[in-house]
């Protein structure tokens, strides 16, 4: 696999940008290998300067659900671009998206719309804080939020990587307000709730956490966690930047049945665009500026093109049935993965919830906790991730990432992708 120009471009990259890459996970440090730079996309394949091709399973971390360089989203965002990029006035294109995601996500009443998931989280919180009046938020090892500050505690994703659970540069000051409980256990986080006594202001969750691997809610857990909420007076946010728009077309919260106050979403809210929201009770909503006390703002919020791509998507995720699609594809994916899952038994693990999966090195055969994707074999994952990339299949390069199917994966796609699992796990394993 040629990878020189990628090689090159990275050598030139890190004397212009922070280890060569504008987000840390890019840069296949827990995989190791040179980071391949990608030059164009179509459908369910990326290429990169090489011109190697591959079937991509990251994809873009999530947004490109309806696969790269969608027809429709293209059109729509040239369309737009004709018409000018950014006016810094109201645009029309953001009450069409408004209404597309209230109309489909169940907590939503009024959204506001920014430019990332990070942006929408911490506004949330900001949101919440000024509600309850009260300081204090919950978060749930492992999950992760983007990165405001009282948000890099205990995050997942990249920080994963580098086993550092917290970033330098954040202040004591911000990260004292930030209290840490484990995902799936209900009584550690009523424990943590009473004794602080009335202090806190928003429990924040992943509610299908996809930053450290993937972990299934154990039965129950999402409906304890709402009703723990409500009984303290405490705002349930539903972090559904990944979630939201993938597990279904109203996000973990319809899937499972279970409403937060507030929601956050991004990715493919944007289709591959710059988008980020932060929706839920109107009563709630109405503290934001202008209408409230709580401020926010974005120079770039509501940006007609990244409107205009969100809407496309949308209405072509509803038209093609897009869900009952990606099922039918994992139906397909697991009936041809279920005898690499038999035969390594033990030693590899698959979880999988509609188009996402996630792939460990663990003797386990369920993941319920982060510390069981702690224990798992990072090092193993490397390997695996390196074989399948030279067989021609991206996955995200880190072992604490997910994967994502899109509408456009398709079966000879699916075949494929299994044939190489099983042909890296026979070179792993020497079986
Ligand atoms: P952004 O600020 O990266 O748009 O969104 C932050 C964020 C918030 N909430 C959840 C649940 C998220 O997964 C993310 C960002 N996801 C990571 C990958 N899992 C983004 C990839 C990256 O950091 O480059």
């Amino acid at each position: 696999m040629k990878t020189e120009r990628s090689e090159k471009l990275f050598e030139e990259a890190k004397t212009l940008l922070p280890g060569g890459v504008d987000s840390p996970v890019r840069a296949f440090k827990s995989v190791g290998g040179t980071p391949l730079f990608m030059k164009e996309g179509k459908g369910s394949r990326i290429k990169d300067e090489d011109d190697n091709e591959y079937i991509d399973y990251c994809m873009s971390w999530g947004p490109m659900i309806l696969g790269h360089a969608d027809e429709d989203v293209l059109k729509a965002v040239t369309d737009t671009a004709r018409y000018g990029t950014s006016f810094g006035t109201p645009h029309r294109n953001e009450v069409e998206l408004a209404r597309l995601v209230i109309e489909a996500v169940p907590s939503i009443e009024k959204v506001r719309f920014v430019s990332s998931g990070t942006e929408a989280t911490m506004s949330a919180i900001r949101l919440a804080r000024g509600y309850t009046g009260r300081d204090r938020i919950v978060k749930l090892d492992g999950c992760y939020h983007g990165h405001a500050d009282f948000l890099l505690v205990a995050a997942g994703s990249g920080l994963a990587t580098f086993g550092t659970p917290d970033s330098a540069g954040v202040t004591e000051g911000n990260a004292r307000d930030t209290l840490v409980a484990p995902y799936n256990d209900l009584n550690a986080l009523e424990r943590l709730i009473e004794a602080e006594k009335g202090n806190i202001a928003a429990v924040i969750l992943e509610p299908v956490p996809c930053n450290y691997g993937l972990i299934l809610p154990k039965e129950g857990y999402l409906r304890g966690v709402r009703e723990l909420c409500t009984r303290h007076g405490i705002v349930l946010i539903f972090d559904e930047v990944i979630n939201g728009f993938r597990i279904s077309m109203g996000g973990a919260q319809e899937y499972f049945g279970v409403t937060p106050d507030l929601t956050t979403l991004g990715k493919i809210i944007g289709a591959g665009l710059p988008v980020g929201a932060y929706g839920g009770r109107a009563d709630i909503m109405a503290m934001i500026a202008p209408e409230g006390p709580v401020y926010q703002a974005g120079t770039l919020s509501g940006n007609p093109l990244a409107m205009a791509a969100g809407i496309a998507a949308l209405h072509k995720l509803k038209s093609i049935n897009a869900y009952s699609l990606l099922d039918k594809k994992a139906d397909y994916m697991n009936s041809l993965l279920s005898e690499a899952k038999d035969k390594y038994k033990g030693e590899f693990h698959i979880e999988n919830l509609g188009s996402i999966y996630a792939f460990y090195f663990t003797d386990l055969e369920k993941i319920e906790s982060v510390d069981q994707v702690r224990a798992c074999n990072m090092e193993k994952f490397a390997e695996f991730h390196s074989r399948m990339l030279q067989k021609g299949i991206y996955l995200s390069p880190s072992g604490y990432e997910v994967a994502f199917l899109s509408t456009q994966h398709s079966e000879e796609d699916i075949f494929k992708t299994v044939d190489a699992v099983k042909k890296s796990l026979t070179e792993m394993f020497g079986r």
